[in-house]
């Protein structure tokens, strides 16, 4: 097989990339280990910043995204028994978060290779790259019981935090900043319809609880647990139990409970692998970074890095121009960093530590009255969190 750019990973990083290529006249091929149900069914972000809808918009795929997405304008942070609201109109006017599911994103750009004619390979294994740092870069795998090789120009590495591209990359070439949190969040998904407008996120003693949604009829909620926690601990009846104490701390308001569709644990960590890039090897998305969700950034990071890239890519097939290639990681960091600053920065905010004293508890609960009461600390809250422009 052969392709300009052979994409590893079908999520949004992998599937948007091969999209946005293929309208500027650039072919690839996407290679993807789970199955396109698997993909289609996978219940992650929710959170897209304006310019992630504008990408995908302007790219074509924003139909079913601005009919069943929900604009929303501010959110409410809830702590010491009161509720806060930061308005995004009138603290960064014009700016909003789009809630639609990753899931929905995935199936939308899925629907729009195929009906392009674009090529995603699913259920591929024992994929290795060779050559990366030549100009004929190869990805070996097997499909159907069959060996196969992909020969391209370049590869672009989009296959997620546990991908291997990244390690493809040899050892002494990347820097590695990481920090692991001590606690994990369990999500669920359940079918009943939001007790609130906006997004809650709720700092509690007993843990932080975030109330979200994906559509008028399906609430989202996440709640704080230990890092090392496991869903046997954690039937139906406790998590609706828990949820009540953590976000029912405001007088009048009550959480209305149903069938839980689904539930899992993430564990909370930060990571970059700098510089994004080696050879002929270019990474994207979590596969060269993450962040805990609790900033909501890491499937817009991925958008990001996907539009830099392309650009690069185009420049290359279009005129042999290698700046841009040659600077994506730099122009990129930038962001990256951001996003790392204000995701740690919103955990440490909201997130009950353990080991914390009570001058800690107290710091803490200052800086949250400081963010709700400062118009400057408000505004500075709100342009990081629907994305700052800062490509
Ligand atoms: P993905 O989505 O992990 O896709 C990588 C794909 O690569 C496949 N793969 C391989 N394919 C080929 N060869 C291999 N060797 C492969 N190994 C793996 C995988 O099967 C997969 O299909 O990475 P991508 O595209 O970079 O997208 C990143 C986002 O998925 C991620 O950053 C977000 O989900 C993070 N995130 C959030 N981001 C937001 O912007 N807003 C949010 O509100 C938000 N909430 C969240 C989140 C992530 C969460 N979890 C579960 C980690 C909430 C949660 C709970
Ligand atoms: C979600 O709806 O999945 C969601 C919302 C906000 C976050 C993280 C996840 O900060």
């Amino acid at each position: 097989m052969r392709a300009q750019v052979g994409i590893l990973g079908a999520g949004p990083a992998g599937l948007l990339l091969s999209h946005l290529l293929h309208r500027q006249g650039v072919s690839s091929i996407v290679l993807e280990t789970r199955s396109r149900s698997h993909i289609e069914k996978r219940v992650r972000a929710g959170v897209l910043e304006q310019g992630t809808v504008d990408t995908l918009c302007t790219a074509g795929v924003g139909e079913r995204l601005l009919r069943e997405g929900m604009v929303h304008r501010g959110i409410e942070l809830r702590f010491g028994g009161a509720a806060h609201r930061i308005a995004f109109e009138d603290l960064v006017p014009g700016r909003a978060i789009t809630v639609y599911g990753q899931q929905e994103v995935v199936k939308d750009l899925v629907a729009a290779r195929l009906a392009a004619g674009g090529e995603i390979v699913f259920d591929v294994s024992d994929v290795r790259l060779e050559a990366i740092d030549s100009e004929r870069p190869t990805i070996l795998f097997a499909a159907d019981g069959q060996q196969a090789r992909l020969e391209c120009e370049f590869i672009a590495g989009c296959d997620g935090f546990h991908g291997i591209s990244r390690d493809a990359i040899p050892g002494g070439v990347l820097s590695v900043f990481e920090r692991h949190f001590p606690f994990a969040w369990l999500g669920i998904l359940a079918a009943v319809a939001p007790s609130s407008h906006e997004l809650i996120y709720a700092q509690n003693e007993r843990g932080f609880a975030l109330h979200s949604m994906r559509s008028p009829a399906v609430s989202r909620f996440y709640l704080q647990v230990e890092a090392d926690d496991d869903l046997a601990n954690w039937p139906d009846a406790r998590i609706w139990e828990e949820l009540r104490a953590r976000l029912e701390t405001v007088p009048g308001w009550t959480l209305t409970p149903g069938p839980i569709l689904e539930k899992g644990i993430t564990a909370m960590r930060s990571y970059v692998a700098e510089p994004m890039q080696f050879g002929r090897l270019f990474l994207a998305g979590d596969a060269a970074h993450i962040v805990p969700p609790a900033g909501a950034k890491g499937m817009n990071l991925a958008v990001a890095d996907v539009r830099v890239l392309t650009a690069a890519f185009v420049d290359w097939f279009a005129s042999g121009a290698r700046a841009r290639l040659d600077g994506y990681s730099a122009a990129r960091s930038r962001s990256v960093w951001r996003a790392q600053h204000f995701s740690s920065w919103m955990t440490t905010l909201l997130h009950t530590f353990r080991d914390d004293d009570a001058y800690a508890r107290k710091l803490q609960r200052s800086h949250l009255d400081y963010l709700v009461r400062s118009r400057p600390a408000a505004t500075s809250f709100a342009e990081n969190y629907v994305g700052m422009e800062m490509l």
